[in-house]
């Protein structure tokens, strides 16, 4: 399945702004399939350890912070192109520049709390999915 899936996960703040629903279902009318998804909290160093690309950053402590705030929806999508399909459909990571009908642009508050996560290539949607969801727990779209 490789180059077919991404992983997402709907931000703290549009989780608590009772945003999760209508995000997920601009993703399936988009064409993707919800392979996995749950409900949970990351713990501090799960967040440190998602994002510790970033660790250098100067946004990263906040990142951290604001990532472990609340609950998140993470989900697991397949859909052919699924990384550059998705980029696309969720916008620039700071939604003031993303473009209009966007994820972020529509649910998104400020550059960090742009409602959604999306993997970046294959490598990262392979190593963030299995991050998240043992293959047991994955349900690809049918035939
Ligand atoms: P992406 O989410 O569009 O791939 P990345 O550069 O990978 O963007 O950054 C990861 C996350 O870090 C972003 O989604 C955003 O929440 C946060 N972030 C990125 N740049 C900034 C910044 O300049 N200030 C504050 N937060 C940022
Ligand atoms: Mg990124």
């Amino acid at each position: 399945m490789t180059g077919n899936i991404t992983l997402t996960m709907i931000k703290p703040l549009a989780f608590r702004n009772n945003s999760s629903g209508n995000i997920l279902s601009r993703i399936t009318n988009a064409g993707f399939w919800i392979v996995a998804a749950k409900t949970m909290q990351l713990s501090i160093p799960q967040a440190q350890k998602f994002y510790e690309v970033h660790k250098d950053r100067p946004f990263y402590k906040n990142l951290v912070e604001s990532m472990t705030s609340g609950p998140i929806v993470v989900a697991m999508l397949e859909k052919e192109n699924a990384i550059e399909d998705y980029r696309t459909l969720i916008g620039k990571t700071n939604p003031a520049e993303a473009a209009e009908g966007t994820i972020r642009r529509d649910f998104g508050t400020d550059i960090e709390a742009n409602a959604v996560h999306g993997s970046d290539s294959d490598e990262n949607a392979n190593i963030e999915c299995d991050f998240f969801f043992p293959k047991s727990e994955r349900f690809h779209r049918p035939g």
